[in-house]
This record gives structure tokens, C-alpha cells and sequence, in this order.
């Protein structure tokens, strides 16, 4: 099917759900079984013409052959002895990184470009007295193709951190010391650029070549949420292919119980490395984590009446994000994640290029909740989900 319109996308629910996605209660169960069910949200039109009712098009680490399977891999640790289920799931397949391979649906080679669960962050703990070993790897080039749209396929050659867009998601705490080791299996220079931290460029954020490896380490001083990336040249293209995480500096002491998610928006320009088009067009896909309506089909879940927390970077590189959930109000919101800059109640958030936020918000009653960039354009582009609240 061609771009849903917008007034199809955001359609009440038409369908019952026959069972709630797992991934969000369960990720190392899904992780196993490589597939997602079916929400029976979204519009009937929108589901009929995606394909993965019967056919698990969720599928990571993707499948790849012996030959392309390197020896020793990745591993993205949150904390020492406790990675997160992303983490995990990366360190143990680090294949993923090395494969494309044929979608579910058979029309384009890709693969999904980040874990079904990418949307749930690892989990709070307490600051670390011991450093935080955070090793990514960076790839471009063949094989690194992601699937930025489904149904029809769209595919595009990524330049990525440990074979997934976005990046996997570092959370730490005030005051931990991060161990960084960036291995660059790609063809070019790449590099690394921590928001969070506060460290000379010329002495770290340096271009790393093809085959080398580079550490350094750094302390979380403040707290928020923040985006890394890419800084090798040019910087454009080096984040439009693909290259950005998040990274979650939890304050001392716990926030509140919270049902938590990461969200990150970012665009795509043409099918990878088509640099005029980032700098003169506007973007063909826009997306929230990874994938053009990626929660349009696995929405996230929340319950009526709970706390919900919202993670977000816009890691761009071009649009801001005029973040909205329809239906909602943000109880409480904090620019840049940094808990002194708490506000009150908001209706949409700004969020540029290269910038974090935390918001917060309670559902009020059972039903399907859009969330978008309410610069709407943008949201036609697939930057558009759905809360599934229960
Ligand atoms: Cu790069």
C-alpha cells in the first residue's frame, strides 16, 4: 500500500485485540521466538495491506549465514553483570551487525532496524562505583540495509552502531563513569559524539579508521536525556544513515514508578548516502525508532490510570519534533530530561535536532491513543504510532 493517509491512520480501532503484544512484558521471550503478534488496533484498511498477520515480519537479530558471522561481536552493557535485554540481545547475536537478509515479505532484502523491544529502556539501578563498560561497533556499507518502512518495503543502506538504527540505549545514573570503546568495522572513519558528557572534542570525538578501536572515559555529571551519534564527516550524513543512540542519565535517587519508553524520531532521506538530498529536501520517511509506523502495528501498552514516562531524542538531523499523544496531556515535563527544568502540564513539546525530553502522562480511559509530531507532514511520513491502553 502506498503512504496511509493521515485520516486513516488515526481511525478508532476497528478490530478486538486478540492478544497483547509481549515484547513489552516479555522481551527475552520475544527476542526468542524472532515475531510479534498483532495488535488489533489501527484502522481495518491499514491493517489489511500489512503483512504481518501470519507472518512474523519482526524478526531480530536477523538470520545470516555462517560465512558473514564474525567471531567475536559487540556488546552494549548498561552495567556490569546486568545488561539490558537490548544489550543482551545484541552481545549475543552479534551477527545482526553483519547480514542482510530477505524481509518477511519478500519484496526488499533488509532487515528491521532495531530489536522489537527497542521501545523499552533498560531498567533503573542505583549509581555504579565502577565504570560502566559501554563498547559500540560501527558498520556501513553492504549488507548494512534496514527496512525504514513496511508494506510496501522501503529499504535503506544504513551506516549504523552495532547493526541496529537507532543505536542501542545506554542508561546510567548521576554520577557513574562511563568506560567507551567505539571498534569501527565499516569502510570509513567513524566516531562518537556524547551529548551527556563533558569532554574535549579534539581529544575524544576524533575520527576512528576502519579497523581501529578507540576508548576514552567520561562522567555522567548531569542528569537527562540525551543523544550520541556519529561526529565523522560530514556529520550530516553520518546521522541521516543511521548513526544515533539515546543515552538516560537517571538522577540520584529513583524517579516514580513509571511504565517507561524510549522514543526516538529521526528522517530519512532517499535510499542511504544521498547527501544532497539532506541538505536541500525534506525528508522522504520520518520515523519513531527506526521504522515508519512501527507502533501503528505493535502499538505500545500502557493501563488507564498509571504513570506513564517518556524517554525522547529527535536525533534529526533536520526537523524538530513537535511531540504530541492525542488525547493526552503531559502532567509533567522536563526539557533536555534535566528534573530542575520540570514543567507543568503540556500539550506538545519542541524538541529540536540533537535534543532530549522526559515526559510524563496518565492515561484516562481504556482505547487507542496516537502519538505524532504535530508538524504534520512529518507524521504523514510515519512518524506517527499508537498507545494501545488498556
Ligand atoms: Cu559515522
Amino acid at each position: 500500500m502506498s503512504q496511509p493517509n493521515p485520516t486513516d491512520e488515526l481511525a478508532p480501532a476497528t478490530g478486538s485485540p486478540s492478544a497483547e503484544p509481549r515484547i513489552l512484558v516479555s522481551r527475552r521471550a520475544v527476542l526468542r521466538s524472532g515475531g510479534l503478534l498483532v495488535g488489533g488496533v489501527g484502522a481495518a484498511a491499514f491493517l489489511a495491506g500489512c503483512a504481518q498477520a501470519g507472518a512474523p515480519a519482526w524478526a531480530y537479530p536477523p538470520a545470516l549465514s555462517p560465512a558473514a558471522a564474525p567471531t567475536s561481536g559487540s556488546s552494549a552493557g548498561s552495567a556490569p553483570g546486568a545488561p539490558s535485554p537490548t544489550a543482551a540481545a545484541a552481545s549475543a547475536s552479534p551477527a545482526a551487525t553483519a547480514g542482510a537478509t530477505p524481509s518477511s515479505s519478500g519484496s526488499v532484502a533488509g532487515h528491521d532496524p532495531s530489536p522489537p523491544d527497542f521501545a523499552v529502556p533498560p531498567p533503573y539501578r542505583p549509581t555504579l562505583t565502577t565504570p560502566v563498560a559501554f563498547n559500540l561497533t560501527s558498520y556501513d556499507g553492504a549488507n548494512q540495509t534496514i527496512l525504514i518502512a513496511r508494506s510496501p518495503d522501503k529499504a535503506y543502506g544504513s551506516m549504523n552502531f552495532d547493526g541496529q538504527v537507532p543505536a542501542p540505549t545506554l542508561r546510567i545514573t548521576e554520577g557513574d563513569t562511563v568506560h567507551f570503546t567505539l571498534t569501527n568495522q565499516g569502510s570509513m572513519p567513524h566516531s562518537i559524539d556524547f551529548h551527556a558528557a563533558q569532554i574535549a572534542w579534539s581529544r575524544v570525538y576524533q575520527e576512528v579508521a576502519p579497523g581501529a578501536s578507540a576508548s576514552f572515559d567520561w562522567t555522567a555529571k548531569y542528569p537527562g536525556v540525551f543523544m550520541y551519534h556519529c561526529g565523522a564527516a560530514p556529520v550530516l550524513m553520518h546521522i541521516a544513515d543511521g548513526m544515533y543512540g539515546m543515552v538516560i542519565v537517571d538522577p540520584k535517587g529513583s524517579r516514580p514508578p513509571a511504565r517507561e519508553y524510549v522514543i526516538v524520531q529521526s528522517e530519512f532521506y532517499g535510499s542511504g548516502g544521498e547527501y544532497a538530498k539532506m541538505l536541500n529536501d525534506p525528508p522522504d520517511v520520518v520515523v519513531f525508532n527506526g521504522q515508519s509506523l512501527r507502533y501503528k502495528t505493535t502499538p505500545l501498552l500502557a493501563k488507564a490510570g498509571e504513570l506513564v514516562r517518556l524517554f525522547i531524542v529527535n536525533a534529526g538531523p533536520n526537523s524538530s519534533s513537535a511531540f504530541h499523544v492525542i488525547g493526552a496531556l503531559f502532567s509533567h515535563y522536563e526539557s533536555d530530561g534535566y528534573p530542575p527544568n520540570a514543567q507543568g502540564m503540556h500539550q506538545t513539546i519542541d524538541v529540536p535536532p540533537g535534543d532530549g525530553a522526559l515526559v510524563e502522562l496518565t492515561f484516562a480511559e481504556p482505547g487507542t491513543y496516537p502519538f505524532v509530531t504535530h508538524k504534520f507532514s512529518d507524521a504523514s511520513k510515519g512518524a506517527t504510532g499508537l498507545f494501545k491502553v488498556s
